[in-house]
């Protein structure tokens, strides 16, 4: 059985809802009053994917969103990240791009999800779930959504945010454990030999 641990990042606008879907994820907890300090948290879960254990922990901007784009060491690090809006605020689709481009500025090709949170606030809603998933394929990533307070698709999110993590990591192994045939291995065994076991 192997093992991973993977640091994963909750970006958007503040208000979305990144710390609710941390707790949700995490705890199972809605808790409206819950509020970050300043710094930052970590909100982690263990799950399984086939038999490879993985441990994920969401970190948490604790608000610092709110006074500047996040700073280069939130993101050193990650394997993975969520981007967040709510659809009843079109303020926070409207920012997305600059959320994009802030993070593959730190972290290229980093696996990512498009999340439109407050799916259960059904009456103010202003971004269609079309709108979203425009966005998201022409971004070339995933896209949920969800609800933190009924905790809809929370779990689904994060398990698959975990799958294509660990996907890209077998990927990336895959091609570094190719053998190698190059000129130098062959020189490496005199000639003899090699026609000894031909
Ligand atoms: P942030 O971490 O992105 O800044 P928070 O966002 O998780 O702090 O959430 C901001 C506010 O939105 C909170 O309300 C929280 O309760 C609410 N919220 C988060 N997710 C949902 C959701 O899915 N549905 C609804 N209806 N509300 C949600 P307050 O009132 O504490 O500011
Ligand atoms: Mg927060």
């Amino acid at each position: 059985m192997s093992e991973f641990i993977f640091k994963v990042v909750a970006i958007g606008d503040g208000g979305v809802g990144k710390t609710s879907i941390a707790m949700r994820y995490a705890y199972d907890k809605f808790d409206p009053k819950y509020k970050a300090t300043i710094g930052v948290s970590y909100a982690v879960k263990k799950l399984f994917h086939g038999d490879t254990k993985i441990t994920l922990s969401i970190l948490d901007t604790g608000g610092q969103e709110m006074f500047d784009y996040i700073r280069p060491f939130y993101y050193k690090g990650s394997s993975g990240a969520l981007i967040v809006y709510d659809i009843t605020r079109k303020k926070s689709f409207n920012n997305l791009d600059r959320w994009f481009d802030n993070l593959y500025s730190q972290c290229r090709e980093i696996p990512v999800i498009l999340v439109g949170n407050k799916t259960d606030l059904i009456d103010e809603r202003v971004i269609s779930t079309e709108e979203g998933s425009n966005y998201a394929m022409q971004k070339g990533v995933i896209f949920y959504e969800t609800s933190a307070k009924t905790g809809d698709k929370v779990v689904d999110v994060m398990n698959e945010l975990a799958k294509v993590i660990l996907q890209k990591k077998e990927k990336v192994k895959v091609l570094a454990e190719k053998p190698r045939k190059t000129p130098r291995d062959k020189t490496r065994i005199p000639g003899f030999m090699r026609r000894l076991f031909k």
